[in-house]
């Protein structure tokens, strides 16, 4: 058994502030900072998009929280966010960083967007975490992070379909909740695929 906390997205732009703010995004940091000792080995994704993006409105001319059609498949509109060497794209600063060993970063490339840590949103192109989670023996996942209801679902679905234990530390996310329920449906989501739904309290008291 090998273990590993994976932090998704817990950048500046998806906190209160921020360019695609989800709210109360910053109260996950103290509890991710109390997560920390108790893992061995800790990865991080980042959002991480080039200037005009596909996902952004700004790209297309058209509205924030409109849907297109983008390569046959469909995608939301973001204001532009996380964009490559800005401040909206680092970490929240109260995060505890010195213990992160790898940061996987994805949705870089203009055309696709990226909503799994794990694959770009065609299941075409790999970012390379599956293949260092292997390279490790990393056996079970521990993901927490924003947002609920799309990059950390979409990492967790996928982490499952990988084939790794996965954990979803349930007060150490928050979703964007475009639609009222859309956190706790991805959460329902992510259990049903085989996610294993926990919380904090329980594994900072077990170690
Ligand atoms: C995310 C929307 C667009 C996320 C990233 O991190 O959940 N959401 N890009
Ligand atoms: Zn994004």
């Amino acid at each position: 058994m090998n273990q590993v906390l994976l932090l998704v997205d817990v950048q500046n732009d998806f906190a209160p502030g921020g360019a695609l703010a989800v709210p109360r995004g910053d109260e996950i940091v103290p509890i991710i900072n109390q997560l920390l000792p108790c893992f061995d080995h800790v990865i991080a994704t980042k959002d991480w998009h080039p200037k005009g993006h596909a996902s952004f409105a700004s790209t297309h001319g058209e509205s924030v929280g409109s849907l297109i059609e983008l390569n046959g498949i469909t995608q939301m509109m973001w204001p532009d966010h996380c964009v490559q060497n800005t401040s909206g794209a680092e970490f929240i600063a109260s995060l505890q960083q010195d213990s992160i060993e790898h940061v996987v970063l994805k949705g870089t490339q203009l055309s696709i967007d990226s909503y799994s840590g794990f694959f770009d949103n065609q299941r075409q192109q790999a970012t390379g975490l599956e293949a260092y989670l292997r390279k490790h023996n990393y056996t079970d996942v521990y993901i927490v992070g924003l947002a609920t209801d799309y990059c950390v679902k979409f990492t967790a679905l996928d982490s499952v379909s990988c084939g790794f234990n996965t954990y979803v530390i349930k007060d150490a996310c928050r979703g964007v909740n475009i639609n009222l329920n859309d956190s706790e449906n991805a959460f329902k989501e992510m259990e049903n695929a085989g996610c294993k739904m926990v919380v904090s309290a329980e594994i900072i008291t077990e170690c």
